[in-house]
């Protein structure tokens, strides 16, 4: 539990020095950030295996720092620099990392499904004792892919999880003008698998229900989808006017913060002096990836010569 908190915090910290670099003209295109929501990723990624994959959104922080991906290359990628993940040809939303099963965040809404879903597929054919997680928003709930997604997984038993990360907004459209249902578990029971919602600011809960769904896929019992309930304080991106989420709205939730919980949880157990140095580590571990990050070069100019073969890097893959 400790290192979950220790994950949450570093994603925290991540955001706010994002946010710090937007305000200052630092930042190149929108940066979406997932404050409020690190509960999700952290605790999910915690219950993965070492060779589990898990495809991610265009949200995708806590996924990535709770995979335990560098924090230095992860800042680099999302600055462009050589030394990203991704040679710094990706951006905040698309990092990526074969290496360590974390297949990538995604711009495209709604594609980190079919493509766990796939991956499930493969696994599945392998015969793999391994699993696929699809984290998704609320609003990539509501595309046809998913349907077609879960319905495929569900008449195969694929391996695969389907977790919900339902911050209630989907850009601007809260999700009661998005969905018929407010709880999307209950959809699971059309797909003849098992769906439940859970608190998704309680890191244990989650790292509890995706570890017991990972399990059943494990067995050769297929998919599960649990809806993550949370809320994204911050807004959809660094681009977002504001102005729609209701500051009540917003304060409930603050006050429920995942790290918040987390903290007063391990101050119980471990002592509030133990859990704060704890903190000022992560937190001094972000600052120093940045001032790594920030000090790499930009990827070298390449001039693309149509006779050469495409030399291009396999994804995520150094
Ligand atoms: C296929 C597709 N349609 C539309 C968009 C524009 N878009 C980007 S994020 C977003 C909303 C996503 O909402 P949700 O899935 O709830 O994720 P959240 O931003 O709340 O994390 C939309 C419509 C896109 N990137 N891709
Ligand atoms: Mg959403």
């Amino acid at each position: 539990m400790l290192e979950m908190h220790r994950r949450m915090v570093l994603t925290r910290h991540l955001e706010e020095r994002l946010g710090e670099m937007h305000k200052a003209g630092r930042t190149r295109g929108p940066i979406h950030r997932c404050d409020g929501q690190e509960a999700v990723g952290v605790g999910a990624t915690a219950a993965m295996a070492h060779d589990d994959f898990v495809t991610t959104t265009h949200r995708g922080h806590a996924v990535y720092l709770g995979r335990g991906l560098d924090p230095r290359r992860v800042v680099a990628e999302i600055f462009g620099r050589e030394t990203g993940y991704c040679g710094g040809r990706g951006g905040h939303m698309l990092v990526g990392d074969a290496q360590t099963g974390m297949m990538g965040g995604n711009a495209i809404v709604g594609a980190s499904i079919p493509a766990a879903t796939g991956m499930a597929l493969s696994m599945q054919l392998r015969g793999e004792a391994r699993v696929a997680l699809a984290v998704f928003g609320d609003g990539a709930a509501q595309t046809g892919i998913c349907h077609e997604s879960m319905n495929i997984a569900a008449l195969w038993r694929l391996p695969v999880v389907f977790l919900l990360e339902h911050n209630a907004y989907g850009l601007t459209v809260h999700h009661s003008a998005q969905s018929s249902v407010p709880d999307l578990s209950v959809r699971a029971a059309g797909y003849g698998m098992p769906g439940e919602t859970i608190d998704g600011n309680d890191v244990v809960a989650v790292y509890g229900a995706v570890a017991a769904a990972l399990q059943r896929a494990r067995r050769g019992e297929g998919p599960s989808l649990i809806e993550a309930r949370t809320y994204r304080v911050e807004g959809f991106s660094t681009s977002d006017m504001g102005g729609y989420q209701p500051d009540a709205e917003i304060a409930e939730w603050r006050a429920r913060d995942p790290i918040l919980l987390a903290r007063a949880a391990l101050a119980d157990r471990l002592g509030a002096a133990h859990v704060e140095r704890c903190e000022t580590e992560a937190r001094a571990e972000i600052d120093a990836a940045f001032d790594a990050a920030l000090a790499d070069p930009m990827p070298a100019f390449a001039p693309h010569t149509p006779s050469a073969p495409h030399a291009g890097r396999a994804y995520g893959v150094r």
